[in-house]
């Protein structure tokens, strides 16, 4: 790791900078991939599959017999965990739909947006070292909420062209309509044209490595829609003197732990938390059973110490942490502080895995410094929202007269005659 006490603010800057992806190279096998897809459509998937996965399939879906396999093989504990967060996720966002408002601007003059559902959307679960069936509730929980009429979910198989029983399982509790066998470049390039068996969609979430990320990018080529743009995980810790060692280490290193690119940062005020901060994340990085993942992740994280909390979340806004944990006494008094963060846990009980399962909140977020100017998902990322109005005649009356002028302004005299029209029929 590496530590720093007391940084110039000049060198603030590059402290928060994130490692650089190489982006050429993958913008070709991606348009090779989505070619491939486009053109041969299930065919292109199983060879993908064999080539990419290991997996020799003789087709992409997952059949009712699957599914029903999958829920006999989740212990009891594990659905009973799932139906729990399942509840509270649903819970924090079935609040976030909006009543209708209907504002008057003008007399006569009515406006109004309601939402819609967007029709299709697709789910990417990646496979890889650790099965995140957490991200299909975080994502098809809102879209059956917002009422997306179909939600499809891909994600590569095993080398025996199986996937993990619990994203089996979380996709049919929480609504999934259509789940397939596919991963990488490949499934986005599947749900973008569609194939025989997989539908195309309007939208794309999930997360992804760099391939999956640049297929979302290069999908919106052809009119589909993506979440946000993704990197590595990360974690900003701040703590002052109240917080615990133990528990700061761990938080750090459950966000290490995702992969060797997560990035974690830690900043305290005070020279004792700091030193056992350190302390602690090297204890427990050894009992770890990711620690090589975690510990190469450390190997490029900043542990930091500031003067004061103010800097510290100056330091903070800059970076724009997907994850703020503030592990600090009166965390009341900075929250108005907190411009730029994807996700943000109060106090020395909150830690990030609450939000990362079960807490309620969403957790695809926006990473690589993107929490300045994105936020994380929510039913809004599953709906349109349209806006609506109802000009009566009293209405364009009042309001004519000024549409007539700014039209007249703009040189634009189609649009002035729109109102001049009617209201001389009136006359
Ligand atoms: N921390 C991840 C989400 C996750 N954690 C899923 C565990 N499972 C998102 O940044
Ligand atoms: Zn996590």
């Amino acid at each position: 790791m590496k530590t720093y006490r007391y940084p110039a603010k000049s060198a603030w800057k590059s402290m928060t900078r994130r490692p650089v992806i190489q982006r050429e190279e993958l913008s070709a096998i991606v348009q090779e991939i989505f070619q491939q897809v486009q053109q041969n459509g299930d065919r292109a998937l199983l060879e993908f599959s064999r080539k990419f996965d290991d997996s020799d399939l003789e087709t992409v879906a997952v059949s009712n017999d699957e599914i029903k396999a999958a829920e006999k093989m989740v212990s009891k504990d594990l659905k009973a965990a799932i139906v729990q967060a399942k509840q509270n996720i649903t819970l924090f966002h079935a609040a976030q739909q909006n009543k209708i408002e209907k504002i008057e601007t003008t007399a006569g003059v009515i406006c109004w947006r309601e939402n819609r559902a967007i029709e299709k959307v697709g789910i990417y679960i990646p496979g890889g070292t650790a099965p995140l069936f957490s991200t299909v509730l975080m994502l098809a929980i809102p879209a059956q909420l917002a009422g997306c009429r179909e939600i499809v979910l891909c994600t590569p198989p095993d080398q025996n062209g199986n996937i993990n029983p619990a994203i089996l399982y979380a996709a049919q509790l929480c609504g999934v309509s259509r789940i397939f066998k596919a991963g990488g470049a490949q499934a986005v390039a599947a749900m973008t044209f569609g194939t025989e068996s997989i539908p195309s969609v309007n939208k794309i979430f999930g997360p992804g490595n760099q391939y999956v990320m640049a297929a979302k990018e290069y999908a919106q080529r052809f009119g589909v829609a993506m979440d946000m743009p993704a990197g590595p995980s990360e974690v900003l810790v701040i703590a002052d003197e109240n917080a615990i060692p133990g528990f700061c280490a761990a938080d750090l290193l459950s966000q290490a732990e995702h992969g060797s690119d997560s990035q974690v940062v830690f900043i305290t005020t005070d020279e004792r938390i700091f030193d056992q901060t350190i302390e602690e994340t090297e204890r427990q990085l050894k009992e770890l059973s990711r620690n090589e993942f975690a510990g190469q992740s450390l190997a490029n994280s900043h542990f930091i110490v500031l003067n004061s909390m103010e800097e510290a979340l100056e330091f903070s806004n800059l970076y724009a942490p997907e994850h703020l944990i503030l592990a600090v006494n009166s965390f009341e008094k900075y929250i108005p502080n907190v411009q730029n963060a994807g996700s943000v846990f109060l106090g020395n009980y909150s830690c990030e895995s609450a939000g990362d399962y079960a807490s309620g909140t969403n957790h695809t977020l926006p990473t690589n410094g993107f929490a300045n100017s994105y936020s994380g998902v929510s039913l809004d990322s599953f709906v349109k929202k349209i806006t609506f109005q109802h000009l009566t005649e009293e209405g364009l009356e009042n309001l004519g007269n000024t549409i007539e002028i700014m039209a007249e302004a703009e040189g634009l005299m189609a649009h002035k005659n729109a109102v001049t029209i009617r209201l001389k029929s009136r006359q």
